[in-house]
């Protein structure tokens, strides 16, 4: 445990890590179960197109959400894409702009123009009032992003997009095994998309799901993600590639046969910070409604500079030096990045609260790859840089011109 100063990896001591920590380090469970499928599937010569696993991988998931339909695509952004357009998405569309650029690059692929929502500091998530006030008659969609994978607030989105007849879709990438009145997160508003990208706590290497209750878009999603054919070789329509492979189900079955360790992992580990760092004046970690399910997959923390006597990027560089890779997911938040932050049409855009939490928002190593042990050397770490805030930033402003450890 490093109790001084001098001994930051920063200033020259040698870094508390021997091996990096990463954000999102893949969760490989069921290793067993993922490689006899691959055999399988290799004896079976039916790699991709629709193939069993795909259907098995859908099935569990329609009964693990407890919805109707359940559609695997490639990616979660392919998803967005395939569902903007089955649902004839045009215009403009509300998004927070306090999410992965995912949520809105996939609309402007496809000519739909992201309009940036801010979101409500308490939860991170789209704050219905502002997007209230963005509303035009160009507006087609709103989609809410489940950020963290603490529900946004569907009820009232639900009852806005009913009043002025948009439709209503959720990013809900960070959601898998989230709840929301008790309802599993995966059948609110006309479809839920969700990410089995590897850095998910559970994965498929790859790879989206889109859920819904509506038969008839279930089928039109299915079409889409095939190239728009309807038949073995007659095409209904434009349509893209999407199809999620064999490989890519069969390392997502043996992601859900093992969801609920992850998900018991996960939280230990966010216990475990929160034990540490819930208290700390100036940091302010996500919390979780304990009446509700949750993956606890993401340990976000926001640093508030004046409370804490430093900022949240001095925090970070100290971190990477160290070797602990805490992300600040979403810099600087959507609007101001590219293409967005040079178009005409987005000049002007301020969005105070997801400013503020671009420039505070910390997330730390979390899932199967990391320790307790690893966890509380992290929290000593954090707790080192609050207790000498202002000498340690005097130190960095003196290396700044020299070093460059975090990006
Ligand atoms: N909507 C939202 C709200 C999202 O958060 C996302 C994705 C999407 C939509 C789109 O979903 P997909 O189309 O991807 O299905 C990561 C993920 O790439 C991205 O999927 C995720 N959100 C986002 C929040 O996080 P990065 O830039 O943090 O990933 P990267 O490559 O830096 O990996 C994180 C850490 O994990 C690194 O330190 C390296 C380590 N790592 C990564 C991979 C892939 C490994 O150790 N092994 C690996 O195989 O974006």
């Amino acid at each position: 445990m490093k109790t001084a100063l001098r001994e930051l990896a920063i200033f020259g001591g040698a870094p508390a890590f021997n091996e990096e920590l990463h954000v999102g380090r893949p969760n490989v469970l069921g290793r067993e179960a993922f490689l006899a499928r691959v055999e399988d599937m290799l004896d079976r010569r039916w790699l991709t197109n629709d193939g069993p696993y795909v259907r098995e991988l859908e099935r569990g998931f329609e009964r693990a959400l407890s919805v109707a339909h359940c559609v695997a695509v490639t990616n979660a952004t392919l998803g967005l894409g395939i569902l903007a357009k089955a649902l004839g998405l045009t215009g403009e569309v509300i998004v927070p702009g306090f999410t992965f650029v995912a949520t809105a690059h996939a609309l402007a692929w496809h000519g739909i123009t992201p309009v940036f929502a801010d979101v409500d500091p308490a939860t991170h998530n789209l704050d219905a009032s502002h997007v209230e006030s963005l509303l035009t008659p160009r507006t087609t969609a709103i989609v809410g992003v489940h950020l963290w994978g603490r529900p946004c607030a569907v009820d009232d989105f639900s009852a806005l997009a009913h009043r002025r007849r948009l439709a209503l879709l959720f990013d809900a990438s960070h959601a898998l095994a989230s709840s929301h009145g008790g309802r599993m997160i995966g059948s609110f508003g006309r479809a839920e998309v969700f990410s089995l990208h590897a850095t998910k706590f559970a994965h498929s290497f790859e790879g989206g799901i889109i859920t819904t209750n509506d038969e008839g878009l279930a089928a039109r999603l299915r079409r889409l993600r095939n190239f728009g054919f309807d038949g073995y070789d007659s095409v209904a329509e434009l349509g893209i590639n999407g199809k999620m492979s064999e490989i890519q189900a069969a390392m997502g079955l043996a992601s859900l046969d093992r969801i609920d360790e992850v998900i018991d992992r996960n939280r230990e580990n966010y216990e475990r910070y929160r034990a540490r760092l819930g208290r700390v004046l100036g940091l302010r970690l996500v919390e979780y409604d304990t009446r509700e399910r949750h993956n606890y997959q993401y340990v976000a923390l926001e640093v508030d500079a004046e409370a804490a006597g430093i900022s949240r990027d001095a925090i970070q560089r100290v971190l990477w030096a160290e070797r602990v890779l805490a992300r600040r997911y979403f810099h600087p938040g959507c609007h101001r990045i590219e293409p967005y932050r040079s178009s005409p049409r987005y000049r002007g855009v301020r969005l105070p609260v997801t400013e503020r939490l671009a420039e505070e928002v910390l997330c730390l190593p979390s899932g199967t790859a990391v320790s307790g042990a690893e966890i509380d050397e992290v929290c000593d770490l954090i707790e080192l840089c609050i207790t000498y805030g202002p000498e340690l930033a005097t130190g960095l402003d003196q290396l700044a011109p020299i070093m460059q450890t975090a990006p």
